[in-house]
């Protein structure tokens, strides 16, 4: 976070800086082509998350090979564990000051590298996963998903927006809040969004009946570090996640298959938020709880098609 991106008390996200699109036609100079591109993530990342998540519902590993950071950043960035074997970059700044050198962002994750004009082409994390959704079809594994359905566009991108402005940003709203009111209205609207979403998924097995959509793949990442970290570090405490029923049970369900669950690495969730945003812990000391079984049985099967 720069200090430009705390207005008057409240958390203002800045705007991503790389926004070229991968089409599947290549129009804009960007062909979705297997090896071409390189995925830079943080597993603790809750952006960068859904992308993982995507890219493995879709099969697309080995067409758009990963990195992933260390889970701790200082002031210089994200760092890899060791030298990006390809880009040889040590540092994510290296490679956002090739691809533009008076860039003074953040160095953000997600981002992808095109290994063609060794550039950055993207980090603007809503549109990664909707191109590989929509972009990389001819990539995709035999019997892949559609998790973009042509017809349910309008809904999904609908309910993302609340989910985005409450939940998934609206965690860090309420976390990087500097004055009480920025602090409560964040906290309010999250809550908020929680019971309807609570409610909606007491007849559906998923957000959008039976299959699982962009909608499930957006609000997984923060319900996984919700008990773990935003409820203490970010302050979001009215509930624990495992205080609703229907969003919990749904949380476990997701977290049970591989896409969800294996991208998962609550270790570098952890250690991310708790010692490296010092800001809002000054000591670095990481909780030791809660103790949570993301295993449990979640009974969802037999949910109606909604
Ligand atoms: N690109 C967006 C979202 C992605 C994002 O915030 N990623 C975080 C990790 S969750 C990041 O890479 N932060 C690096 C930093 O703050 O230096 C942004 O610029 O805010």
């Amino acid at each position: 976070m720069t200090a430009q991106e705390v207005e008057r008390g409240r958390f203002v996200r800045q705007p991503n800086r790389f926004t070229a699109r991968i089409t599947a036609d290549g129009a804009g100079g960007y062909p979705a082509e297997a090896g071409r591109y390189r995925l830079f993530v943080s597993y603790a990342c809750p952006w960068a998350h859904r992308s993982l998540i995507v890219r493995r519902l879709l099969g697309l590993e080995d067409a758009l090979p990963a990195a992933v950071v260390d889970p701790i950043r200082d002031e210089r960035g994200w760092r890899f564990p060791d030298p990006d074997p390809v880009t040889g970059a040590a540092f994510l700044s290296e490679l956002y000051l090739a691809s533009d050198p008076s860039f003074e962002g953040r160095y953000t994750v997600p981002c992808i590298w095109d290994t063609v004009t060794e550039r950055l082409v993207t980090n603007d994390f809503p549109n990664i996963t909707t191109t590989l959704e929509t972009e990389f079809t001819a990539l995709h594994a035999p019997g892949a998903p559609d998790l973009y359905p042509e017809a349910l566009r309008p809904e999904i991108d609908e309910l993302n927006d609340l989910v985005y402005n409450t939940v998934n940003n609206g965690v860090y709203k309420a976390g990087f809040a500097t004055a009480q009111d920025a602090y409560e209205d964040a906290f309010d609207a999250l809550f908020a969004t929680f019971d309807r979403l609570e409610e909606r998924l007491a007849g559906s097995r998923y957000l959008f009946g039976d299959r699982i959509t962009e909608a499930d793949v957006r609000l997984y990442p923060t319900l996984a570090r919700f008990d773990a970290v935003y409820y203490s570090h970010f302050k979001c405490n009215l509930r624990r996640l495992a205080d609703h029923p229907n969003l919990w049970a749904y949380a476990r369900d997701l977290y049970s298959i591989p896409a969800f669950g294996e991208t998962t690495n609550f270790d570098h969730i952890k250690r991310h938020y708790y010692v490296t945003q010092r800001n809002i812990n000054p000591s670095g000391v990481v909780p030791k709880g809660p103790l949570v079984d993301w295993t449990a049985p979640h009974g969802r099967e037999a949910l109606a098609r909604a």
